[in-house]
């Protein structure tokens, strides 16, 4: 048995749609930042989400593991799947899921870590990185012309990006939306999986 611990933010969303989409049983614990458990510190020092204790792991041991990233690897290494098995395809997700994760996901944080977190707010700073994240967007938006999925067919790599656009989609409407990526999103939107891990409150 899988025990996921989440909360509805974007690095949450990934490891909630990964299980759904995997159709794996598990129990969730939903988190609220203010009032942390204990539990959550034991399981990861760093008291983040989303973390997943799956009872079995991949060799009959339990296993703990953080980092959305590392989830969504540890889903697809034990069901086998949305890891693309032509070589060519596996590549091509392995990038975008870096894409998706160390391009799009830190420029949306900065950009809202820039508006809302940072001592000293510049309005300069926050388009500086609005636009940056503008950039890394577009870069899926240019892959998604004519293909369906990042790596062709559903990977990793989408479940990585997915719920990162959908926190931005204000920003994407703003600068007059990005035609590919939104077909992308209506399809990734109609998968069961998808629309059941982002109905996790
Ligand atoms: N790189 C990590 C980031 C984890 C993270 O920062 N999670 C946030 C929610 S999106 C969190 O738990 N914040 C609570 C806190 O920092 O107190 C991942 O991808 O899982």
């Amino acid at each position: 048995m899988i025990d996921l611990y989440y909360a509805p933010t974007g690095n949450g969303y990934r490891a909630c749609i990964i299980l759904r989409e995997a159709e794996l049983e598990f129990r969730p614990h939903r988190i609220h930042f203010t009032a942390k458990p204990e539990e959550l510190f034991k399981l990861n020092p760093s008291g983040t989400i989303p973390v997943i204790r799956d009872s079995e792991g991949l060799d009959g041991r339990p296993l703990v593991l953080s980092q959305s990233g590392a989830i969504l690897e540890y889903v697809a290494l034990k069901t086998g799947r949305f890891w693309p098995a032509d070589l060519g395809r596996r590549a091509m997700a392995l990038q975008w899921f870096a894409h998706a994760l160390s391009d799009v996901s830190a420029s949306s944080s900065a950009f809202h870590m820039s508006q809302n977190d940072v001592p000293e707010r510049s309005e300069a700073n926050t388009r500086f990185w609005e636009q940056w994240l503008l950039n890394m967007l577009g870069a899926c938006d240019r892959q998604l012309e004519g293909r369906d999925y990042l790596a062709e067919e559903v990977s990793l790599a989408d479940f990585a990006l997915y719920p990162a656009v959908m926190r931005r989609l204000g920003v994407i409407e703003r600068h007059g939306g990005m035609v590919h990526l939104n077909r992308w999103l209506e399809r990734m939107s109609a998968r069961p999986g998808v629309a059941a891990g982002m109905a996790m409150k």
